[in-house]
C-alpha cells in the first residue's frame, strides 16, 4: 500500500467464494472434482454464514494458498440468503490479499470507494477482511483479505 494515487496493491487472489444452499454437499462436490483438501470449516454468526476454506495448492512453496470458499447461509435475511433467493448458487465474491487492510481501507474511502466496514472484521482462518459495494466494482462485491500470520 503506497498512497491514494497508486490505489491499493493486490498482492494475490486470496479466494473465490461460492455461494451454495447446502454446504455438506458442495464439499463432497468440490472434493470428488478436483481433489480439494478441507481445510477449515467455520461458523461466522457476524456474517451469516457457514463456510468452508478448500485449498488449492501452489507447486511453488514460496506463493500462498489461495481457497475455493463455499458459503451457506445461516437464514434467508443474511446477505449470502438474500442473494441466494436473488440470483440462486454462484459466485458470490472474490478476495484479494491486501498487506494492511485498515491502511487500504482508508485510501479507497478517500477515492470515494464505499467500503462496506466500518473497521477490519473477522474472516476466514484468522484473517482480517473487509468488503467493498459491488456497484463500485463492476457489480463483483470486493472482498480484501489481511492473512494471518504465524
Ligand atoms: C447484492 N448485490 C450484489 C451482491 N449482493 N452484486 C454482486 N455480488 C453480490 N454478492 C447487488 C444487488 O443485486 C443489488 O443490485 C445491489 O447489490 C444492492 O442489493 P441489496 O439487496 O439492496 O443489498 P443487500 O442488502 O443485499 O446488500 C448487498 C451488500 C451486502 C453487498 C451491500 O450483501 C454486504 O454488505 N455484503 C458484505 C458482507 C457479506 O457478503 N458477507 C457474507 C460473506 P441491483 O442492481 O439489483 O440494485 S462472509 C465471508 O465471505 C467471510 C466469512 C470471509 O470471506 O472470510
Amino acid at each position: 500500500v503506497t498512497d491514494v494515487l497508486d490505489g491499493v496493491r493486490l498482492t494475490r487472489i486470496d479466494h473465490v467464494g461460492i455461494a451454495v444452499t447446502n454446504l455438506d454437499e458442495a464439499i463432497e462436490r468440490y472434493r470428488a472434482t478436483f481433489g480439494l483438501a478441507v481445510v477449515a470449516v467455520e461458523t461466522n454468526p457476524a456474517q451469516g454464514v457457514r463456510e468452508a476454506m478448500l485449498k488449492i495448492s501452489s507447486s511453488d512453496v514460496a506463493t500462498p494458498s489461495s481457497y475455493v470458499q463455499l458459503l451457506e447461509p445461516l437464514g434467508p435475511d443474511t446477505p449470502v440468503g438474500k442473494f441466494l433467493a436473488r440470483r440462486g448458487e454462484g459466485i458470490h465474491h472474490i478476495g484479494y490479499g491486501v498487506e494492511d487492510v485498515a491502511a487500504a481501507m482508508e485510501i479507497l474511502t478517500q477515492q470515494g470507494i464505499r467500503v462496506l466496514d466500518e473497521r477490519p472484521r473477522h474472516g476466514s482462518l484468522g484473517a482480517s477482511i473487509a468488503f467493498i459495494h459491488p456497484k463500485d466494482l463492476n457489480g463483483v462485491l470486493t472482498e480484501l483479505v489481511q492473512a494471518a500470520h504465524g
